[in-house]
């Protein structure tokens, strides 16, 4: 193995994004030594990494971001150079239900991850750097036009989009009153593989397994703009290696979706994979109660990382989805896995057992 240039600590890497990032780093850069931290809540799932597991530049230490003690060890032991942050409360729904964990996980867990960064950091800044993972949905809702770009005012509307936004200004701060090095950046909507099934795609896939119904909220019309998300890894790959220090940068695909057209998508390929009459997935179509606050639009300009670091989207949405439902098909296994247990209970309060 060759030496280690530096030490990278992934916060939320046995997540859905995270273990992406992970699998990443450690395979593309042997010199660069990865530790994944995470809790391991119900989102956080070791098995997302196991492939990486045995890797000679990988740790993993489970530790919470809200434990100050905890992070201040974490430190000490593995001295890292470099901190991505993904560990969140990442599920607007649940943020809706306990917004409390929202703002302890969102906001303190951020604070505690720049204090102990700072503290460790602050004899010699140089070669550091905190990259903060955020989200589009710190804008807020847009209407039919428009797009989100860097200086967007901020006005999330959520309990989860108002703790990112404000985990995005203590990075700031952080950065500005204390000179720490920090780059941000604010994404669209990922899909892909080893996503939590209780965000839409994932959801949707497992129910049409089933022959469960699909719980569209509201009249389904709300858009999103959705991206695969090792298109999301790579461009934080490309954000750490060729971003500015203090800038943020954001990141889409240009991939816009009212919800029912892409559920209606998702049905229609699912009938075909699974040899079942057309329309059979469609049937199960449920409207239900719209989310409380539901945001209408998200789109993302990502024009500043196109034209400064060259980054676009390497899947077209068909390609991708289609990627992702096989994914699913073919890892029954971790759905099961993920969905036993503690999972039944969430589904049963937020659906009502359908
Ligand atoms: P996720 O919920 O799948 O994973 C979050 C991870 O953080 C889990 O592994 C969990 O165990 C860990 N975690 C939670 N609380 C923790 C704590 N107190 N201490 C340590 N670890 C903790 O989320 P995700 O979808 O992978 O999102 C990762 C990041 O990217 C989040 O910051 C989210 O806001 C942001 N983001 C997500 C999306 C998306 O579409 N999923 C889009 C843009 C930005
Ligand atoms: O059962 C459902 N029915 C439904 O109609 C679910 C779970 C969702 N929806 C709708 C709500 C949204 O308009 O689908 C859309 C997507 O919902 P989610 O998958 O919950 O994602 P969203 O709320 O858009 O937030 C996601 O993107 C931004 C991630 O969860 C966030 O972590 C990220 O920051």
């Amino acid at each position: 193995m060759s030496a280690i240039e530096k030490t990278i600590l992934v916060t939320g890497g046995a997540g859905f994004i995270g273990n992406h990032v992970v699998r990443r780093l450690v395979r593309n850069y042997p010199q660069y030594k990865v530790v994944n931290l995470d809790a391991l809540t119900y989102a956080g799932n070791l098995e997302n990494v196991a492939d990486v597991a045995d890797a000679g530049n990988y740790s993993f230490v489970k530790a919470d971001i809200t434990d100050l003690e905890a992070i201040r060890s974490v430190f000490a032991v593995y001295s890292p150079d470099v901190v991505i942050h993904l560990a969140a409360e990442s599920h607007v729904d649940r943020s809706i239900e306990d917004p409390l964990l929202f703002v302890k996980t969102n906001l303190l867990g951020t604070a505690t991850m720049l204090q102990v960064a700072k503290e460790a950091w602050q004899a010699d800044f140089s070669g550091k750097l905190f990259y903060h993972v955020s989200t589009d949905e710190v804008y807020g809702s847009l209407g039919t036009e428009g797009f989100f770009v860097e200086d967007t005012p901020y006005d999330p509307r959520s309990p989860y989009s108002a703790s990112k936004a404000g985990s995005d200004h203590l990075v700031r701060a952080w950065g500005h009153t204390f000179g720490l090095p920090v780059v941000l950046s604010n994404c669209s909507n990922n899909y892909g593989p080893y996503q939590f099934p209780e965000k839409l795609l994932p959801l949707f896939i497992n129910n049409i397994r089933h022959l469960k119904p699909l719980p569209v909220y509201g009249k389904g019309i709300n858009v999103r703009d959705w991206l695969y998300v090792e298109d999301h890894a790579r461009a934080i790959d490309d954000i750490l290696h060729k971003g500015s220090v203090g800038e943020t940068y954001n990141i889409g695909g240009h991939n816009e979706y009212r919800n029912i057209d892409l559920i209606h998508l998702l049905c229609k390929l699912m009938d075909k994979k699974l040899d079942r009459r057309e329309g059979t997935s469609a049937n199960l179509i449920t409207y239900v109660t719209d989310r409380a606050g539901h945001d209408m639009r998200y789109a993302i300009d990502a024009t500043k990382l196109k034209e400064e670091l060259g980054w676009t989207p390497s899947l077209k949405f068909e390609e991708g989805l289609d990627k992702t439902i096989d994914w699913y098909l073919d890892n029954e296994d971790w759905l099961e896995g993920v969905t036993s247990g503690a999972y039944q209970a969430y589904y049963d309060k937020m659906y009502g057992g359908n």
